[in-house]
Protein backbone atom coordinates (compact mmCIF):
# COMPACT_ATOMS: atom_id res chain seq x y z
CA UNK A 1 0.00 0.00 0.00
CA UNK A 2 0.66 3.97 -0.39
CA UNK A 3 2.74 5.45 2.39
CA UNK A 4 0.07 7.45 3.23
CA UNK A 5 -0.29 4.60 6.19
CA UNK A 6 2.78 5.41 7.48
CA UNK A 7 3.14 8.03 10.38
CA UNK A 8 4.97 10.37 9.33
CA UNK A 9 8.83 10.46 9.49
CA UNK A 10 9.15 6.67 8.53
CA UNK A 11 8.39 6.89 4.97
CA UNK A 12 10.11 9.26 2.58
CA UNK A 13 9.03 12.23 4.11
CA UNK A 14 10.61 14.92 6.45
CA UNK A 15 8.93 16.13 9.72
CA UNK A 16 7.91 19.08 9.67
CA UNK A 17 7.92 19.75 5.79
CA UNK A 18 10.01 22.81 4.91
CA UNK A 19 8.00 24.88 2.45
CA UNK A 20 7.66 26.06 0.22
CA UNK A 21 10.12 24.01 -2.10
CA UNK A 22 10.68 24.62 -5.81
CA UNK A 23 10.81 21.96 -7.93
CA UNK A 24 14.15 20.65 -9.98
CA UNK A 25 13.43 19.03 -13.87
CA UNK A 26 13.87 15.55 -14.18
CA UNK A 27 13.62 13.69 -10.57
CA UNK A 28 9.46 12.40 -10.41
CA UNK A 29 9.45 9.67 -8.30
CA UNK A 30 7.26 6.66 -8.42
CA UNK A 31 3.67 8.18 -8.70
CA UNK A 32 1.15 5.67 -6.58
CA UNK A 33 -1.48 7.67 -7.89
CA UNK A 34 -0.32 6.95 -11.72
CA UNK A 35 -0.84 3.27 -11.55
CA UNK A 36 -3.70 3.33 -8.93
CA UNK A 37 -5.31 5.25 -11.59
CA UNK A 38 -3.93 3.56 -14.58
CA UNK A 39 -1.90 6.49 -15.69
CA UNK A 40 0.45 6.04 -18.76
CA UNK A 41 3.56 6.67 -19.92
CA UNK A 42 3.69 9.64 -22.24
CA UNK A 43 6.26 11.73 -23.78
CA UNK A 44 6.96 15.32 -22.66
CA UNK A 45 5.36 16.90 -26.09
CA UNK A 46 2.17 15.58 -25.24
CA UNK A 47 2.08 17.74 -21.84
CA UNK A 48 3.18 20.48 -23.40
CA UNK A 49 0.89 20.57 -26.71
CA UNK A 50 -1.89 19.97 -24.48
CA UNK A 51 -1.78 22.14 -21.50
CA UNK A 52 0.93 24.52 -21.75
CA UNK A 53 -0.19 26.11 -24.92
CA UNK A 54 -2.83 28.95 -24.98
CA UNK A 55 -5.83 28.32 -24.32
CA UNK A 56 -7.66 30.10 -27.42
CA UNK A 57 -9.32 33.61 -26.02
CA UNK A 58 -13.01 31.88 -27.85
CA UNK A 59 -13.18 29.13 -26.08
CA UNK A 60 -12.33 31.39 -23.07
CA UNK A 61 -15.25 33.27 -23.75
CA UNK A 62 -16.85 30.16 -24.68
CA UNK A 63 -16.60 28.45 -21.47
CA UNK A 64 -17.64 32.07 -19.66
CA UNK A 65 -20.94 32.04 -21.17
CA UNK A 66 -21.29 28.46 -20.15
CA UNK A 67 -20.57 29.39 -16.88
CA UNK A 68 -23.27 32.34 -16.72
CA UNK A 69 -25.56 30.22 -18.44
CA UNK A 70 -25.37 27.66 -16.02
CA UNK A 71 -26.26 30.19 -13.07
CA UNK A 72 -29.38 31.84 -15.42
CA UNK A 73 -30.50 28.24 -15.80
CA UNK A 74 -30.51 27.82 -12.31
CA UNK A 75 -31.62 31.25 -10.83
CA UNK A 76 -34.43 31.68 -13.45
CA UNK A 77 -36.02 28.28 -12.66
CA UNK A 78 -35.57 29.32 -8.64
CA UNK A 79 -37.39 32.05 -9.34
CA UNK A 80 -40.09 30.90 -12.00
CA UNK A 81 -40.90 27.75 -9.61
CA UNK A 82 -39.54 27.60 -5.89
CA UNK A 83 -39.33 31.23 -4.98
CA UNK A 84 -40.11 32.39 -2.23
CA UNK A 85 -39.26 29.06 -1.05
CA UNK A 86 -35.77 28.39 0.39
CA UNK A 87 -34.08 25.48 -2.64
CA UNK A 88 -35.26 24.72 -5.91
CA UNK A 89 -36.51 20.85 -6.51
CA UNK A 90 -35.07 21.05 -10.20
CA UNK A 91 -35.99 17.42 -11.36
CA UNK A 92 -39.86 18.28 -10.27
CA UNK A 93 -39.79 22.03 -10.86
CA UNK A 94 -40.79 22.96 -7.49
CA UNK A 95 -39.76 24.72 -4.44
CA UNK A 96 -38.29 23.68 -0.87
CA UNK A 97 -39.03 24.89 2.47
CA UNK A 98 -37.86 23.56 5.99
CA UNK A 99 -39.42 19.78 6.51
CA UNK A 100 -42.02 20.58 9.54
CA UNK A 101 -43.28 17.48 9.54
CA UNK A 102 -39.28 15.76 10.48
CA UNK A 103 -37.71 18.25 12.84
CA UNK A 104 -34.72 15.86 12.90
CA UNK A 105 -34.13 15.79 9.24
CA UNK A 106 -31.21 18.06 9.52
CA UNK A 107 -29.71 17.81 6.24
CA UNK A 108 -32.52 20.09 5.15
CA UNK A 109 -33.38 21.97 8.43
CA UNK A 110 -29.89 22.96 9.26
CA UNK A 111 -29.76 25.41 6.10
CA UNK A 112 -33.38 25.96 5.39
CA UNK A 113 -34.95 28.85 7.23
CA UNK A 114 -37.88 29.66 5.45
CA UNK A 115 -35.99 32.79 4.38
CA UNK A 116 -35.98 32.33 0.65
CA UNK A 117 -32.01 31.48 0.76
CA UNK A 118 -31.19 30.72 -2.62
CA UNK A 119 -32.38 34.30 -3.81
CA UNK A 120 -30.54 35.52 -0.65
CA UNK A 121 -27.60 33.43 -1.21
CA UNK A 122 -26.89 34.23 -5.18
CA UNK A 123 -27.07 38.17 -4.73
CA UNK A 124 -23.87 38.60 -5.24
CA UNK A 125 -23.22 36.36 -8.19
CA UNK A 126 -25.53 38.64 -10.02
CA UNK A 127 -23.26 41.35 -9.31
CA UNK A 128 -19.92 39.79 -10.12
CA UNK A 129 -21.85 38.60 -13.22
CA UNK A 130 -22.31 42.52 -14.14
CA UNK A 131 -26.21 41.92 -14.03
CA UNK A 132 -27.19 45.13 -12.80
CA UNK A 133 -31.20 44.93 -13.53
CA UNK A 134 -31.53 41.54 -11.99
CA UNK A 135 -29.35 42.67 -9.11
CA UNK A 136 -31.52 45.43 -7.98
CA UNK A 137 -34.52 43.94 -8.55
CA UNK A 138 -33.35 40.73 -6.41
CA UNK A 139 -31.66 43.08 -3.35
CA UNK A 140 -35.38 45.16 -3.61
CA UNK A 141 -37.56 41.43 -3.35
CA UNK A 142 -35.08 40.53 -0.54
CA UNK A 143 -35.78 43.88 1.30
CA UNK A 144 -39.16 43.86 0.52
CA UNK A 145 -40.31 40.00 1.06
CA UNK A 146 -37.89 38.30 3.17
CA UNK A 147 -38.37 38.30 6.98
CA UNK A 148 -35.98 36.16 9.69
CA UNK A 149 -38.94 36.58 12.28
CA UNK A 150 -39.98 32.56 11.27
CA UNK A 151 -40.58 29.81 13.46
CA UNK A 152 -37.57 28.42 11.96
CA UNK A 153 -34.70 26.11 13.91
CA UNK A 154 -31.51 26.35 11.75
CA UNK A 155 -27.47 25.75 12.17
CA UNK A 156 -26.16 28.86 13.79
CA UNK A 157 -23.27 28.80 10.96
CA UNK A 158 -25.28 27.96 7.89
CA UNK A 159 -27.41 30.82 8.48
CA UNK A 160 -24.37 32.89 8.98
CA UNK A 161 -21.77 31.80 6.07
CA UNK A 162 -25.08 31.60 3.63
CA UNK A 163 -27.34 34.40 5.10
CA UNK A 164 -25.90 36.85 6.81
CA UNK A 165 -22.34 36.86 5.05
CA UNK A 166 -24.75 37.45 1.81
CA UNK A 167 -26.59 40.67 3.17
CA UNK A 168 -23.05 42.45 4.35
CA UNK A 169 -21.65 41.03 0.53
CA UNK A 170 -24.90 43.19 -1.09
CA UNK A 171 -24.75 45.88 0.98
CA UNK A 172 -20.96 46.67 0.69
CA UNK A 173 -21.72 46.05 -3.17
CA UNK A 174 -25.18 48.44 -3.12
CA UNK A 175 -22.70 51.45 -1.34
CA UNK A 176 -19.07 51.02 -2.75
CA UNK A 177 -18.88 54.45 -3.97
CA UNK A 178 -16.14 53.13 -6.95
CA UNK A 179 -19.19 50.44 -8.22
CA UNK A 180 -16.54 48.38 -10.32
CA UNK A 181 -19.39 45.83 -11.45
CA UNK A 182 -21.44 48.91 -13.31
CA UNK A 183 -23.88 50.12 -11.21
CA UNK A 184 -25.61 48.51 -8.34
CA UNK A 185 -26.82 51.04 -6.63
CA UNK A 186 -30.66 51.12 -5.12
CA UNK A 187 -32.08 54.05 -5.33
CA UNK A 188 -33.42 55.19 -1.70
CA UNK A 189 -31.48 52.32 -0.07
CA UNK A 190 -31.30 52.97 3.56
CA UNK A 191 -28.92 50.22 4.67
CA UNK A 192 -31.94 47.87 4.66
CA UNK A 193 -30.08 44.92 4.17
CA UNK A 194 -27.38 45.80 7.01
CA UNK A 195 -30.17 46.12 9.20
CA UNK A 196 -31.73 42.17 8.08
CA UNK A 197 -27.97 41.24 8.81
CA UNK A 198 -28.43 42.99 12.41
CA UNK A 199 -31.47 41.39 12.88
CA UNK A 200 -30.18 37.73 11.73
CA UNK A 201 -27.15 38.25 14.12
CA UNK A 202 -29.18 39.29 16.80
CA UNK A 203 -31.70 35.94 16.49
CA UNK A 204 -28.49 33.98 16.65
CA UNK A 205 -26.75 35.39 19.78
CA UNK A 206 -28.89 32.97 22.11
CA UNK A 207 -26.47 30.44 20.94
CA UNK A 208 -23.48 32.19 22.47
CA UNK A 209 -25.65 32.17 26.08
CA UNK A 210 -25.69 29.73 28.88
CA UNK A 211 -22.30 27.53 27.31
CA UNK A 212 -19.87 27.49 29.81
CA UNK A 213 -16.84 27.04 27.25
CA UNK A 214 -18.43 30.05 25.42
CA UNK A 215 -18.63 27.73 22.36
CA UNK A 216 -21.82 28.34 20.78
CA UNK A 217 -24.84 25.97 20.76
CA UNK A 218 -25.13 24.49 17.38
CA UNK A 219 -28.58 25.38 16.37
CA UNK A 220 -31.26 28.54 17.35
CA UNK A 221 -34.85 28.83 16.68
CA UNK A 222 -35.11 32.12 14.81
CA UNK A 223 -38.09 33.23 16.73
CA UNK A 224 -37.36 31.44 20.10
CA UNK A 225 -34.00 31.10 20.87
CA UNK A 226 -32.27 27.87 21.89
CA UNK A 227 -34.22 24.87 21.72
CA UNK A 228 -34.94 23.32 25.29
CA UNK A 229 -34.04 19.66 23.93
CA UNK A 230 -30.85 21.07 22.29
CA UNK A 231 -27.28 19.08 21.69
CA UNK A 232 -24.35 20.40 23.46
CA UNK A 233 -22.30 18.78 20.72
CA UNK A 234 -21.26 21.00 17.67
CA UNK A 235 -18.40 20.70 15.28
CA UNK A 236 -15.41 23.06 15.02
CA UNK A 237 -16.08 24.33 11.98
CA UNK A 238 -19.58 25.68 12.63
CA UNK A 239 -19.02 27.11 15.80
CA UNK A 240 -15.57 28.47 15.06
CA UNK A 241 -15.76 29.87 11.79
CA UNK A 242 -18.35 32.86 12.41
CA UNK A 243 -15.70 35.31 12.95
CA UNK A 244 -15.38 36.45 9.09
CA UNK A 245 -19.23 37.71 9.16
CA UNK A 246 -19.81 38.27 13.04
CA UNK A 247 -16.92 41.13 12.47
CA UNK A 248 -17.50 42.77 9.49
CA UNK A 249 -21.04 43.21 11.09
CA UNK A 250 -19.79 44.49 13.90
CA UNK A 251 -17.08 46.88 12.48
CA UNK A 252 -19.74 48.11 10.18
CA UNK A 253 -21.85 48.81 13.34
CA UNK A 254 -19.67 49.96 15.49
CA UNK A 255 -21.04 47.43 18.04
CA UNK A 256 -18.09 44.94 19.44
CA UNK A 257 -20.68 42.30 20.64
CA UNK A 258 -20.48 39.96 17.66
CA UNK A 259 -16.99 40.22 17.02
CA UNK A 260 -16.70 39.75 20.61
CA UNK A 261 -19.07 36.17 20.75
CA UNK A 262 -17.47 35.05 17.82
CA UNK A 263 -13.80 35.58 18.59
CA UNK A 264 -14.53 33.76 22.40
CA UNK A 265 -15.76 31.14 20.49
CA UNK A 266 -12.73 30.61 18.79
CA UNK A 267 -10.07 31.05 21.55
CA UNK A 268 -12.17 28.52 23.69
CA UNK A 269 -11.49 25.79 20.44
CA UNK A 270 -8.08 27.27 20.57
CA UNK A 271 -7.36 26.61 23.70
CA UNK A 272 -8.69 22.82 24.07
CA UNK A 273 -6.11 21.82 21.26
CA UNK A 274 -3.60 19.06 21.96
CA UNK A 275 -0.77 20.10 24.02
CA UNK A 276 1.28 17.33 21.87
CA UNK A 277 -0.21 18.00 18.48
CA UNK A 278 -1.31 21.16 18.39
CA UNK A 279 -4.41 19.44 16.57
CA UNK A 280 -8.33 20.04 17.25
CA UNK A 281 -11.06 17.69 17.37
CA UNK A 282 -14.13 17.78 14.80
CA UNK A 283 -16.59 17.83 17.35
CA UNK A 284 -16.88 19.20 20.75
CA UNK A 285 -19.23 18.98 23.67
CA UNK A 286 -19.57 23.20 24.23
CA UNK A 287 -20.74 22.91 28.39
CA UNK A 288 -18.10 20.26 29.35
CA UNK A 289 -15.06 20.93 26.58
CA UNK A 290 -14.32 17.15 25.92
CA UNK A 291 -13.95 16.44 22.13
CA UNK A 292 -16.47 14.01 21.08
CA UNK A 293 -14.96 13.32 17.95
CA UNK A 294 -11.35 13.34 18.12
CA UNK A 295 -10.84 13.39 14.38
CA UNK A 296 -8.69 15.94 13.31
CA UNK A 297 -8.46 16.50 9.70
CA UNK A 298 -8.70 19.31 6.75
CA UNK A 299 -12.58 18.08 5.45
CA UNK A 300 -15.97 18.17 7.19
CA UNK A 301 -16.08 19.63 10.81
CA UNK A 302 -12.74 21.58 10.56
CA UNK A 303 -12.12 22.62 6.97
CA UNK A 304 -13.49 26.51 7.73
CA UNK A 305 -12.31 26.95 11.23
CA UNK A 306 -8.64 27.18 9.44
CA UNK A 307 -9.38 29.45 6.55
CA UNK A 308 -11.09 31.75 8.87
CA UNK A 309 -8.09 31.99 10.71
CA UNK A 310 -6.33 33.49 8.29
CA UNK A 311 -9.59 35.19 6.39
CA UNK A 312 -10.03 36.77 9.97
CA UNK A 313 -6.10 37.97 9.82
CA UNK A 314 -6.43 39.25 6.18
CA UNK A 315 -9.50 41.45 6.82
CA UNK A 316 -9.08 42.47 9.88
CA UNK A 317 -5.07 42.38 10.37
CA UNK A 318 -5.38 40.94 14.21
CA UNK A 319 -1.88 39.27 14.61
CA UNK A 320 -3.60 36.62 16.63
CA UNK A 321 -5.46 35.64 13.99
CA UNK A 322 -2.57 34.89 11.88
CA UNK A 323 -0.07 33.30 15.07
CA UNK A 324 -3.31 30.63 15.16
CA UNK A 325 -2.97 30.20 11.82
CA UNK A 326 0.92 29.95 11.67
CA UNK A 327 0.49 27.14 14.32
CA UNK A 328 -2.57 25.03 12.84
CA UNK A 329 -0.58 25.18 9.51
CA UNK A 330 2.27 23.97 11.14
CA UNK A 331 0.75 20.73 13.25
CA UNK A 332 -1.06 20.13 9.49
CA UNK A 333 2.16 19.51 8.42
CA UNK A 334 3.64 17.35 10.88
CA UNK A 335 0.81 15.42 11.56
CA UNK A 336 -1.65 15.02 8.83
CA UNK A 337 0.67 15.39 5.55
CA UNK A 338 1.81 12.06 4.51
CA UNK A 339 3.81 11.32 1.44
CA UNK A 340 7.13 12.41 0.12
CA UNK A 341 8.15 16.13 1.19
CA UNK A 342 7.69 18.03 -2.35
CA UNK A 343 5.46 17.83 -4.16
CA UNK A 344 7.29 17.45 -7.62
CA UNK A 345 10.86 15.93 -6.94
CA UNK A 346 12.26 13.25 -4.49
CA UNK A 347 11.44 9.89 -3.74
CA UNK A 348 8.33 8.23 -2.46
CA UNK A 349 4.49 8.61 -3.01
CA UNK A 350 2.90 12.12 -3.43
CA UNK A 351 1.89 14.01 -0.80
CA UNK A 352 -1.78 13.61 0.94
CA UNK A 353 -3.63 15.15 4.02
CA UNK A 354 -4.70 12.11 5.94
CA UNK A 355 -6.98 11.89 9.13
CA UNK A 356 -5.87 11.50 12.57
CA UNK A 357 -6.40 10.95 15.83
CA UNK A 358 -5.98 14.85 17.27
CA UNK A 359 -4.04 13.19 20.94
CA UNK A 360 -1.54 10.61 19.49
CA UNK A 361 -1.39 11.78 15.36
CA UNK A 362 -1.85 8.31 14.72
CA UNK A 363 -4.25 7.43 11.49
CA UNK A 364 -7.61 7.29 11.86
CA UNK A 365 -9.46 5.95 8.60
CA UNK A 366 -8.21 5.79 5.10
CA UNK A 367 -10.70 7.90 3.34
CA UNK A 368 -10.54 12.03 2.66
CA UNK A 369 -14.12 14.20 1.84
CA UNK A 370 -14.98 16.19 -0.80
CA UNK A 371 -15.06 19.40 1.45
CA UNK A 372 -11.04 19.11 1.65
CA UNK A 373 -10.61 20.02 -2.01
CA UNK A 374 -10.95 23.74 -0.72
CA UNK A 375 -7.41 23.41 1.02
CA UNK A 376 -5.35 23.98 -2.29
CA UNK A 377 -7.18 27.85 -2.77
CA UNK A 378 -6.16 28.15 1.00
CA UNK A 379 -2.55 27.19 0.05
CA UNK A 380 -2.00 29.76 -2.35
CA UNK A 381 -3.35 32.53 -0.29
CA UNK A 382 -0.27 32.04 1.81
CA UNK A 383 1.77 31.19 -1.07
CA UNK A 384 2.77 27.02 -0.86
CA UNK A 385 0.98 26.63 -4.19
CA UNK A 386 3.24 24.36 -5.15
CA UNK A 387 1.95 21.99 -2.40
CA UNK A 388 -1.53 23.25 -3.58
CA UNK A 389 -0.99 21.96 -7.13
CA UNK A 390 -0.21 18.60 -5.92
CA UNK A 391 -3.54 18.36 -3.73
CA UNK A 392 -5.54 20.13 -6.27
CA UNK A 393 -4.13 17.55 -8.55
CA UNK A 394 -5.08 14.43 -6.34
CA UNK A 395 -8.88 15.74 -6.79
CA UNK A 396 -8.86 16.67 -9.91
CA UNK A 397 -7.51 12.60 -10.54
CA UNK A 398 -10.90 11.80 -8.61
CA UNK A 399 -13.18 13.88 -10.87
CA UNK A 400 -11.28 12.68 -14.00
CA UNK A 401 -12.75 9.46 -12.86
CA UNK A 402 -16.22 9.81 -12.37
CA UNK A 403 -17.24 13.27 -13.50
CA UNK A 404 -18.26 14.26 -9.87
CA UNK A 405 -15.96 14.50 -6.70
CA UNK A 406 -17.27 11.36 -4.83
CA UNK A 407 -18.47 13.00 -1.32
CA UNK A 408 -15.85 10.25 0.99
CA UNK A 409 -13.15 8.82 -1.23
CA UNK A 410 -11.08 5.73 0.01
CA UNK A 411 -7.35 6.07 -1.00
CA UNK A 412 -6.51 2.55 0.33
CA UNK A 413 -9.06 0.80 -1.61
CA UNK A 414 -8.95 3.12 -4.68
CA UNK A 415 -12.71 3.90 -4.47
CA UNK A 416 -15.22 5.86 -2.94
CA UNK A 417 -17.44 5.13 0.03
CA UNK A 418 -19.67 7.43 0.11
CA UNK A 419 -21.66 8.36 -3.18
CA UNK A 420 -22.95 11.28 -3.20
CA UNK A 421 -21.89 14.70 -5.08
CA UNK A 422 -24.07 17.57 -3.94
CA UNK A 423 -22.95 19.92 -6.60
CA UNK A 424 -20.06 21.30 -4.03
CA UNK A 425 -17.54 24.32 -4.99
CA UNK A 426 -14.67 23.35 -3.32
CA UNK A 427 -12.41 21.84 -6.40
CA UNK A 428 -13.21 24.74 -8.90
CA UNK A 429 -12.76 27.66 -6.04
CA UNK A 430 -9.00 25.77 -5.84
CA UNK A 431 -8.95 26.06 -9.30
CA UNK A 432 -9.76 29.54 -9.85
CA UNK A 433 -7.50 29.85 -7.24
CA UNK A 434 -4.22 28.34 -8.46
CA UNK A 435 -5.49 29.86 -12.05
CA UNK A 436 -5.15 33.15 -10.79
CA UNK A 437 -1.56 32.23 -8.74
CA UNK A 438 0.13 30.50 -11.86
CA UNK A 439 -2.14 31.66 -14.91
CA UNK A 440 -1.09 28.66 -16.03
CA UNK A 441 -3.98 27.32 -18.98
CA UNK A 442 -3.81 24.18 -17.63
CA UNK A 443 -6.46 24.92 -14.98
CA UNK A 444 -8.79 26.48 -17.93
CA UNK A 445 -8.73 22.73 -18.48
CA UNK A 446 -9.67 21.79 -15.57
CA UNK A 447 -12.49 24.69 -15.10
CA UNK A 448 -13.52 23.17 -19.06
CA UNK A 449 -13.72 19.34 -17.82
CA UNK A 450 -15.49 20.65 -14.43
CA UNK A 451 -18.50 22.60 -16.39
CA UNK A 452 -18.47 20.27 -18.88
CA UNK A 453 -19.23 17.28 -16.50
CA UNK A 454 -21.95 19.53 -14.54
CA UNK A 455 -23.28 19.62 -17.80
CA UNK A 456 -23.44 16.00 -18.49
CA UNK A 457 -24.76 14.70 -15.71
CA UNK A 458 -26.42 17.04 -13.26
CA UNK A 459 -28.43 18.92 -15.74
CA UNK A 460 -31.79 18.16 -15.51
CA UNK A 461 -35.52 19.93 -16.63
CA UNK A 462 -35.66 22.73 -14.11
CA UNK A 463 -31.40 23.45 -12.64
CA UNK A 464 -28.93 21.25 -11.58
CA UNK A 465 -29.53 18.47 -9.51
CA UNK A 466 -27.64 16.43 -6.56
CA UNK A 467 -25.38 13.61 -8.22
CA UNK A 468 -27.03 10.70 -5.64
CA UNK A 469 -24.56 8.13 -6.87
CA UNK A 470 -21.16 9.28 -8.69
CA UNK A 471 -20.54 5.78 -10.33
CA UNK A 472 -24.44 4.84 -11.87
CA UNK A 473 -24.88 8.86 -12.23
CA UNK A 474 -28.36 9.00 -10.47
CA UNK A 475 -29.68 12.44 -9.44
CA UNK A 476 -31.29 13.58 -6.49
CA UNK A 477 -34.00 16.12 -6.52
CA UNK A 478 -32.05 19.13 -4.67
CA UNK A 479 -29.85 21.96 -5.88
CA UNK A 480 -28.52 23.58 -3.02
CA UNK A 481 -28.17 27.29 -3.18
CA UNK A 482 -24.19 27.40 -2.96
CA UNK A 483 -24.22 25.82 -6.69
CA UNK A 484 -24.89 29.64 -7.46
CA UNK A 485 -23.28 31.03 -4.91
CA UNK A 486 -20.27 29.46 -5.42
CA UNK A 487 -20.08 26.69 -8.32
CA UNK A 488 -21.23 28.62 -10.71
CA UNK A 489 -19.27 31.73 -9.47
CA UNK A 490 -15.81 30.54 -9.33
CA UNK A 491 -16.45 29.06 -12.95
CA UNK A 492 -17.41 32.24 -14.27
CA UNK A 493 -14.52 34.26 -12.57
CA UNK A 494 -12.31 31.47 -13.94
CA UNK A 495 -12.74 32.55 -17.68
CA UNK A 496 -13.94 36.35 -17.37
CA UNK A 497 -10.39 37.45 -17.22
CA UNK A 498 -11.12 41.11 -16.99
CA UNK A 499 -13.48 40.35 -13.98
CA UNK A 500 -13.29 43.39 -11.71
CA UNK A 501 -13.03 40.54 -8.60
CA UNK A 502 -9.64 40.07 -10.09
CA UNK A 503 -8.56 43.02 -11.96
CA UNK A 504 -9.60 46.53 -10.24
CA UNK A 505 -7.46 48.44 -7.81
CA UNK A 506 -10.36 47.28 -5.46
CA UNK A 507 -8.96 43.75 -2.97
CA UNK A 508 -11.36 41.58 -2.63
CA UNK A 509 -11.74 38.17 -0.44
CA UNK A 510 -13.84 35.35 -0.75
CA UNK A 511 -16.00 34.31 2.35
CA UNK A 512 -16.44 30.30 2.42
CA UNK A 513 -19.28 30.65 0.94
CA UNK A 514 -18.11 32.19 -1.97
CA UNK A 515 -18.92 35.91 -1.17
CA UNK A 516 -17.10 39.03 -2.79
CA UNK A 517 -15.89 41.22 0.45
CA UNK A 518 -13.87 44.16 -0.24
CA UNK A 519 -10.50 44.67 2.14
CA UNK A 520 -10.12 47.50 3.85
CA UNK A 521 -8.14 49.60 5.86
CA UNK A 522 -11.78 50.72 7.10
CA UNK A 523 -12.59 47.55 8.60
CA UNK A 524 -9.38 47.25 10.56
CA UNK A 525 -10.45 50.16 12.38
CA UNK A 526 -10.76 48.17 16.12
CA UNK A 527 -12.69 51.05 18.34
CA UNK A 528 -13.22 48.51 21.35
CA UNK A 529 -9.35 46.75 21.54
CA UNK A 530 -9.69 46.54 25.05
CA UNK A 531 -12.48 44.03 25.18
CA UNK A 532 -9.95 41.89 23.18
CA UNK A 533 -7.25 41.34 25.13
CA UNK A 534 -5.14 38.13 25.14
CA UNK A 535 -7.16 35.35 27.59
CA UNK A 536 -3.71 34.21 28.21
CA UNK A 537 -2.04 30.99 27.90
CA UNK A 538 -4.19 28.64 30.22
CA UNK A 539 -6.49 26.01 29.59
CA UNK A 540 -10.02 26.23 31.67
CA UNK A 541 -8.32 24.52 34.87
CA UNK A 542 -6.05 27.45 34.60
CA UNK A 543 -2.82 25.23 33.43
CA UNK A 544 -0.65 26.76 31.48
CA UNK A 545 -1.13 25.66 27.84
CA UNK A 546 2.24 24.68 25.57
CA UNK A 547 1.82 27.02 22.35
CA UNK A 548 3.65 25.83 19.40
CA UNK A 549 5.83 28.55 17.57
CA UNK A 550 4.81 30.12 14.74
CA UNK A 551 5.24 28.72 11.68
CA UNK A 552 7.75 30.56 9.60
CA UNK A 553 5.07 30.93 6.76
CA UNK A 554 3.90 34.64 6.58
CA UNK A 555 1.21 36.48 4.76
CA UNK A 556 3.67 38.28 2.37
CA UNK A 557 1.57 41.47 2.58
CA UNK A 558 -2.14 42.72 2.50
CA UNK A 559 -2.45 42.94 -1.47
CA UNK A 560 -1.03 39.41 -1.86
CA UNK A 561 -3.57 37.97 1.08
CA UNK A 562 -5.96 38.14 -1.36
CA UNK A 563 -7.58 36.70 -3.59
CA UNK A 564 -6.38 38.85 -7.04
CA UNK A 565 -2.62 37.84 -6.77
CA UNK A 566 -1.02 41.09 -8.38
CA UNK A 567 0.99 40.53 -11.17
CA UNK A 568 4.31 40.55 -10.03
CA UNK A 569 3.94 38.25 -6.89
CA UNK A 570 2.26 35.65 -8.92
CA UNK A 571 4.26 32.63 -8.61
CA UNK A 572 7.20 32.91 -10.41
CA UNK A 573 7.82 29.54 -11.32
CA UNK A 574 5.20 28.75 -14.67
CA UNK A 575 4.13 25.50 -14.77
CA UNK A 576 6.31 23.25 -16.84
CA UNK A 577 6.51 20.01 -18.50
CA UNK A 578 7.74 18.37 -15.48
CA UNK A 579 3.91 19.20 -13.81
CA UNK A 580 2.40 18.58 -16.56
CA UNK A 581 4.26 14.66 -16.33
CA UNK A 582 3.18 14.43 -12.98
CA UNK A 583 -0.17 15.54 -12.72
CA UNK A 584 -0.85 13.20 -15.78
CA UNK A 585 0.73 10.44 -13.51
CA UNK A 586 -1.73 11.77 -10.99
CA UNK A 587 -4.62 12.02 -12.96
CA UNK A 588 -4.28 9.24 -14.87
CA UNK A 589 -6.93 9.07 -17.25
CA UNK A 590 -6.18 11.74 -19.06
C1 LIG B 1 -20.58 25.69 1.57
O1 LIG B 1 -21.74 26.00 2.26
C2 LIG B 1 -19.38 26.36 2.15
O2 LIG B 1 -18.37 26.38 1.20
C3 LIG B 1 -18.90 25.68 3.41
O3 LIG B 1 -17.74 26.27 3.93
C4 LIG B 1 -18.66 24.23 3.16
N1 LIG B 1 -19.73 23.58 2.52
C5 LIG B 1 -20.49 24.20 1.47
C6 LIG B 1 -20.13 23.80 0.08
O4 LIG B 1 -19.70 22.52 -0.09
Amino acid sequence: GPSWLQPPGTAATQSPRKVPRRPEPGVCGPAHWGYVLGGRDRGPDEYEKRYSGAFPPQLRAQMRDLARGMFVFGYDNYMAHAFPQDELNPIHCRGRGPDRGDPSNLNINDVLGNYSLTLVDALDTLAVMGNSSEFQKAVKLVINTVSFDKDSTVQVFEATIRVLGSLLSAHRIITDSKQPFGDMTIKDYDNELLYMAHDLAVRLLPAFENTKTGIPYPRVNLKTGVPPDTNNETCTAGAGSLLVEFGILSRLLGDSTFEWVARRAVKALWNLRSNDTGLLGNVVNIQTGHWVGKQSGLGAGLDSFYEYLLKSYILFGEKEDLEMFNAAYQSIQNYLRRGREACNEGEGDPPLYVNVNMFSGQLMNTWIDSLQAFFPGLQVLIGDVEDAICLHAFYYAIWKRYGALPERYNWQLQAPDVLFYPLRPELVESTYLLYQATKNPFYLHVGMDILQSLEKYTKVKCGYATLHHVIDKSTEDRMESFFLSETCKYLYLLFDEDNPVHKSGTRYMFTTEGHIVSVDEHLRELPWKEFFSEEGGQDQGGKSVHRPKPHELKVINSSSNCNRVPDERRYSLPLKSIYMRQIDQMVGLI
